[in-house]
């Protein structure tokens, strides 16, 4: 066994997105490309103590652990944890980091996009803090990843059992498999009433959760059906795949279609919820009814005080720009501030570790808090359960009663997929371009209040981000952003988010395509979208 450097050259694509490097599985088959990648973050590492690796278990999982492994050993990383049989969800991945006080941790994932070997495979750094790196961060490794030229690898020491826990040594550097679950769960049985959602779960409510054969089955299994004694089938499509089972592992009213169809079915249970490939998103539904990622945030922040981990109240919340207001009207009611932040949960770190928000979410299925810093599927789910729990109220009373008290924010996002990157730059552009002669325009009865690009500066360190998303705000409180996708593997992904403002109570049962279409037709009038993209209808619609 000896540690060897391999001559490489860089590769000129390795600049991280709005979550981590992603990429076609085949591109980081490529000899040296994941090699070159993780050089570059061991390269940028202060601090080599101790790291966590795991990922969502998709194709080619093992294989790059077992390449990490002998990396890290072969870089002097002191210990790796690593998730029995390589999986670790991205939420369980910020827990043990902080739980531990580790150096940081890489999770392989790609998140909700497709796996396989025609797929897309990822992989993402996190810090310290036990969140995504932030920009800083990202951008030095992508430096280092443009100036590379030989990455350090242990040779001769053949393959690392990963499949049973317990504790061995690679050269210098500890190894030791873990369980993926436990401290996870135990975080969980910490933050939630789990003798009350016990006591619903035996009452005759009955939910369903979709692991989309992603990595939260096993674990929705031991909180769900194990420690909190939901019969067992209240998990479905519990085993990870490396390919789910060909679906997106997107959860979403596409790509979760039967489930979906199950919850506005006659005989749907109470609630339904799926998390993505790697754990960190959730979706929620009652009887007939969606819950919009920006009101499930605003609910949550609402009804915080029936969770025991929240009941002392909250400090703040943040919400991605592109996210409703929703929650800023929680936010007013309970005096507490409300950030905007550009979209990408590595802006939320910096506030949760200020202490100045207790709860963040995104309009993309993403709600966490300052219990880890990643969102979190799971949490979201039994955040749900412990309201109806101690509200004794079904989904759809509490989201109807929500917007009965604070009015409700219609909302969509409309995603053209695949689209030429030029074309997509070039419609946003135009826009840009546009932006100072915008306001006063009418587009479909809709006139422009305000036009402008979002920026950021972070209020705890400084940093001004910019160029995050044209954003139409309208009279009366609509508003409409476009911005392209930071998370796509192939093309571009032009998104538009549309948000309608209705006070009314006897409104609030619309539709949300009609209640919005008048706003789809002022976007396509602003934008020229149909036109530019010679496309009819979005690819996707949530
Ligand atoms: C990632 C980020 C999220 C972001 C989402 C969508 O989620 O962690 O913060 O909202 O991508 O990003 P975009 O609109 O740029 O595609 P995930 O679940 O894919 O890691």
């Amino acid at each position: 066994m000896q540690v060897k450097a391999i001559k490489t050259a860089p590769f000129k694509d390795q600049k991280p997105g709005t979550s981590g490097l992603r990429k076609k599985t085949s591109v980081f088959k490529t000899p040296g490309y994941l090699e070159n990648f993780i050089q570059s973050i061991f390269d940028c590492m202060k601090e080599k103590r101790a790291i966590v690796l795991g990922g969502d278990g998709r194709y080619y999982n093992n294989e790059a652990i077992q390449t990490i492994l002998k990396m890290a050993a072969a870089n002097g990383i002191g210990k790796v944890l690593v998730g029995k049989g390589g999986i670790l969800s991205t939420p369980a991945a910020s827990c043990v980091i902080r739980k531990y006080g580790l150096s940081g941790g890489i999770i392989l994932s790609a998140s909700h996009n497709p796996g396989g070997p025609e797929g897309d495979f990822g992989v993402k750094f996190n810090i310290q803090n036990g969140g995504p790196a932030p920009e800083a961060v990202t951008e030095a490794i992508f430096r280092r990843s443009l100036e590379i030229t030989e990455y350090k690898i242990i040779e001769g020491c053949g393959e690392i059992d990963i499949g049973k826990v317990g504790k061995s040594r690679l050269h210098q550097t500890e190894i030791e498999i873990f369980d993926p679950v436990s401290d996870y769960a135990a975080l969980m049985e910490g933050l939630f009433d789990f003798e009350r959602i016990n006591g619903l779960l035996r009452s005759g409510f009955s939910m369903r959760f979709d692991a989309m054969n992603a990595v939260t089955g096993p674990y929705a299994e031991e909180i769900f059906e194990r420690r909190l004694g939901a019969p067992s089938g209240t998990v479905i499509n519990g085993t990870p795949l490396p390919d789910f089972g060909g679906r997106h592992p997107d959860p979403n009213l596409t790509y979760a279609k039967g489930l979906v169809d199950l919850m506005f079915s006659p005989g749907a249970p109470d609630l339904g919820a799926a998390s993505d490939g790697d754990g960190d998103r959730n979706m929620i539904l009652g009887k007939g009814i969606f819950v919009t990622p920006s009101d499930s945030l605003a609910v949550l922040a609402a009804n915080a005080d029936t969770v025991p981990g929240y009941k002392d109240g909250l400090k703040g919340v943040a919400r991605s720009m592109p996210t409703s207001a929703a929650v800023d009207r929680v936010a007013e009611t309970l005096h507490i501030p409300c950030y905007e932040t550009p979209t990408g949960w590595k802006y939320f770190g910096n506030l949760l570790d200020a202490d100045l928000v207790t709860l963040c979410g995104e309009e993309s299925f993403g709600t966490g808090s300052i219990h880890i810093r990643e969102k979190d599927g799971l949490w979201a789910v039994l955040f749900w359960l412990n309201i109806l729990a101690t509200r004794n109220k079904g989904v759809a009373e509490v989201v109807q009663g929500h917007w009965r008290r604070f009015g409700r924010n219609f909302y969509q996002r409309h995603d053209y997929e695949d689209l030429d990157q030029d074309t997509a730059r070039l419609l946003i552009e135009r826009l840009r371009n546009a932006l100072p002669g915008l306001k006063n325009k009418v587009f479909n009865g809709y006139e422009i209040e305000a036009a402008d690009e979002f920026s950021y500066e972070d209020p705890v360190e400084g940093g001004l981000i910019t160029g995050q998303g044209i954003r139409i705000m309208l009279k009366g409180g609509a508003r409409i952003v476009f911005r392209l996708s930071g998370t796509g593997t192939s093309g571009a992904t032009l998104r538009i988010y549309l948000e309608r403002y209705e006070k009314v109570p006897d409104l609030h049962i619309q539709e949300p395509k009609d209640a919005l279409r008048g706003l789809v037709s002022a976007a396509d009038g602003i934008a020229r979208i149909k036109e530019t993209l010679k496309r009819d209808e979005p690819t996707v619609i949530t």
